[in-house]
């Protein structure tokens, strides 16, 4: 038997397959438009649930803590030779269980306690493990932030000067919630002229950056950092890149044995799976369009009247703000949900509401453009989106939509081997 198969499952425990079953039905049927969610293929699945799930292989390829690695050398050698291939740099780490464990490992080889980050602000768009007082990155560093302007872009030129006042030993350039392009090559004069790493965490645009939609973080940033599950379409999981020996000789070693022990090696083989499907041409088509998707979603809510952070969108997702409207992103998250679109609420810079209820969604257009959906879907949903928020309190109006999203749904299958 080598992988586990519905019928496995559906045998030895119905309760746990009817749950996946009506899970699949939820993504089906449902418009799946969080930022960082996406749809990976049928066989980045079968590798997650592959034998090497059994296998313990404590150490990196060909040094290992236990015996019987042949095969788990293998697969983790193809997956870091393919991530180099795919980022154009010289090391990578694919053993981040995910892109905290990610940016732990970076701080923890970097860093001393105590020692001064700046990050962007977790409610300008930030992250939080890029310093943020309730994550172990704010409680084990001393954390000090940059944010976007009134224009909801980052000033570059503020950033240089909070740099020249903190000195911080890391700067972290990277978002989970900012629309528009990152300057990297800025950011790494900046950090030089303070004498800091420069620290990209490109877990949300690394499927751009991989396809040359989006400047990549090479060769500015001393490490990157990434999720591989959002653009990238992966397994879920971190990785961390450099091209400095040094610093991936302590990469290494801070991620294993430093934070985690066994190395998810069923995860490893679906990472370089999805990084086989990143290296064929076919993947600038997809973020090209899933660039394309989230231009035309911004532009049909700036024309009805929806005021979008920073104007617009150069990448996969747009900020919307209701700091001018009477309903907090909370209400927005429920009134979409119910019409059969998941976002996720947000907060936006110069948040007024608490982080359970907030001012903003959040909207992104990766895991739709997996299924196939294209500009005319992009704006039929957005214009969907302005119906419900237009009529925030229109229960059966939210249920019609509802209806029509799902025939719509039911015309793009989520595994759709025409994207990938
Ligand atoms: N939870 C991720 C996101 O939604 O952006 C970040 O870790």
């Amino acid at each position: 038997m080598r992988y586990i198969t519905e019928e496995n499952l559906k045998v030895a425990d119905s309760e746990v397959f009817e749950i996946i079953e009506a899970e699949l039905k939820r993504q089906t049927n449902h418009l799946e438009m969080i930022a960082s969610e996406n749809f990976t293929s049928p066989a980045v699945m079968q590798a997650m649930g592959s034998v090497f799930t059994n296998k313990y292989a404590e150490g990196y390829p060909y040094k290992r803590y236990y015996g019987g690695c042949e095969q788990a050398d293998k697969v983790e050698q193809l997956a870091i030779d393919r991530a180099c291939k795919i980022f154009g740099c010289k090391f990578a780490n694919v053993q981040p269980h995910s892109g905290s464990q990610a940016n732990g490992a970076v701080y923890a080889a970097l860093l001393k306690a105590g020692d001064k980050i700046l990050g962007m602000d977790l409610s300008h768009g930030g992250h939080l493990t890029h310093g943020s007082k309730p994550s172990f990155s704010g409680q084990n560093y001393s954390a000090f932030y940059y944010g976007v302007e009134l224009d909801g872009r980052i000033n570059y030129d503020k950033v240089a000067e909070i740099a020249k006042i903190v000195q911080p030993k890391i700067i972290v350039c990277g978002a989970s919630a900012y629309a528009r392009e990152i300057d990297f090559k800025r950011f790494r004069e900046i950090a030089d002229s303070v004498n800091a790493i420069l620290f990209a965490d490109i877990a949300h645009i690394a499927g751009l950056v991989a396809a040359g939609e989006h400047q990549s973080p090479f060769p500015h940033a001393h490490v990157v950092t990434t999720t591989t599950h959002k653009t990238l379409r992966g397994p879920r999981g971190g990785m961390v890149m450099t091209d400095d020996e040094e610093i991936a000789k302590k990469i290494n070693s801070a991620i294993f044995p430093g934070l985690q022990g066994g190395p998810l090696v069923h995860v490893i083989a679906a990472k370089a799976v999805a990084f086989k499907e990143i290296l064929d041409p076919k993947w600038k088509d997809y973020a090209k369009q899933v660039k394309a998707n989230a231009k035309v979603l911004g532009e049909v809510l700036v024309k009805r009247g929806y005021d979008i952070v920073s104007g617009g969108t150069d990448n996969h997702l747009v900020l919307v703000s209701f700091l001018n409207k009477p309903f907090s992103g909370k209400d927005a998250d429920a009134a979409l949900g119910d019409a059969g679109i998941t976002v996720n609420k947000n907060t936006v810079p110069g948040e007024t509401r608490s982080p359970f209820v907030t001012s903003g969604i959040r909207i992104g257009s990766p895991a739709l453009t997996a299924r196939g959906m294209k500009e005319k879907e992009f704006e039929f949903i957005a214009n969907k989106i302005c119906d419900v928020l237009d009529n925030i309190e229109d229960k059966e109006l939210h249920k019609k939509i509802n209806k029509e999203l799902e025939e719509l749904a039911s015309n793009f299958v989520i595994y759709n081997s025409s994207t990938y």
